[in-house]
């Protein structure tokens, strides 16, 4: 399988060398962008699945044959990623793209064309959980080693795809510029019928009351978790290992609970508000 042990680095970033090359990642940075394009960005493991269902389904209108008939990874392609070109449609309507790269490595392109972005992000302490559970099962990523080891490396930023907090602030610092629609994991959870009114009415997409109901069903994780369109069981088990755990892991908020140590979670906290404290975020249960 294609360099699955392989990093790229790119920004003074890390990146599973399986999915990218220089070149892929110098093309995604100088992307043509459309002004009726629409960008999902997230920082792994933040709900960027979960987005994708949703964003299929309100083009759909709730119908849920496209999702359940195409891969998730060719609705909306990462731009980064070496396959991205297969995947890119020449359709006049809004194309809809993937990224966990930085504002600051897309901020050119993106600044040319001003398209829909879209910005995902999640409690950090389950996002660490979520990635170091897909580390031990992807096998693109190095060995996590212990949750321990892994958390210092996802706090100091050396983990692939960098720091988690450099992700977020740099996104919103362009959150007047670009137009961008900030959403939490948690938010969705908590009143996903409330959130899919503010996106559609963003994304200039009205729904009906019947499509809502089916793109809350459709999107659910019971019925991605039997989506194979999108829980990932299409990949070769050599890339990612079933054995080791499923992608669609348990789509809980506040798992960090199961997994934190009282030391782990004061560490954490500390650390977060050195790097947040002025940021104005606040996450659904970040704090104990
Ligand atoms: S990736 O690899 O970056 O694309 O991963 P990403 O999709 O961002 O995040 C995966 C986590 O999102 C959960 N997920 C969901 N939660 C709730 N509802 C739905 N429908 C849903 N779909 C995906 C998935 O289970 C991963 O979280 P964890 O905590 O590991 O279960």
């Amino acid at each position: 399988m294609a360099r699955l042990g392989e990093t790229q680095l790119f920004a003074g970033l890390r990146l599973p060398g399986h999915l990218h090359t220089q070149q892929s990642l110098r093309a995604a940075s100088a992307f043509p962008f459309r002004p009726s394009d629409v960008l999902l960005v997230t920082y792994p493991k933040s709900g960027t699945t979960w987005m994708q269902e949703i964003l299929t389904l309100i083009y759909s209108k709730g119908d849920p044959e496209p999702a359940k008939s195409i891969p998730n990874w060719a609705r909306a392609p990462w731009l980064e990623h070496t396959y991205f070109k297969e995947f890119l449609q020449e359709t006049e309507g809004p194309r809809l793209f993937t990224t966990h790269l930085p504002w600051r490595v897309l901020a050119t392109a993106l600044r040319k064309a001003k398209p829909k972005v879209i910005y995902l992000a999640r409690n950090p302490k389950d996002v660490a959980v979520s990635f170091y559970h897909f580390c031990r099962m992807a096998n693109f990523f190095p060995d996590p080693g212990t949750f321990d080891d892994f958390l210092l490396c996802f706090l100091d930023g050396t983990v692939h795809y960098g720091s988690w907090f450099k992700h977020v602030k740099g996104w919103l610092s362009c959150q007047k510029e670009m137009n961008l629609f900030y959403v939490t994991y948690e938010e969705l959870h908590q009143d996903l019928g409330g959130f899919l009114e503010r996106l559609s009415a963003f994304l200039g997409c009205p729904l009906q009351p019947g499509q809502m109901e089916a793109i809350q069903e459709h999107s659910s994780f019971a019925s991605m978790r039997e989506n194979t369109m999108a829980n990932y069981t299409l990949v070769p088990h050599e890339v990612m290992d079933p054995s080791k755990g499923q992608f669609m892991r348990k789509g809980i908020v506040g798992d960090w609970r199961n997994h934190f140590s009282p030391q782990q979670s004061a560490l954490f906290d500390k650390v977060y508000q050195q790097e947040m404290g002025d940021c104005g975020l606040s996450f659904q249960g970040l704090m104990d």
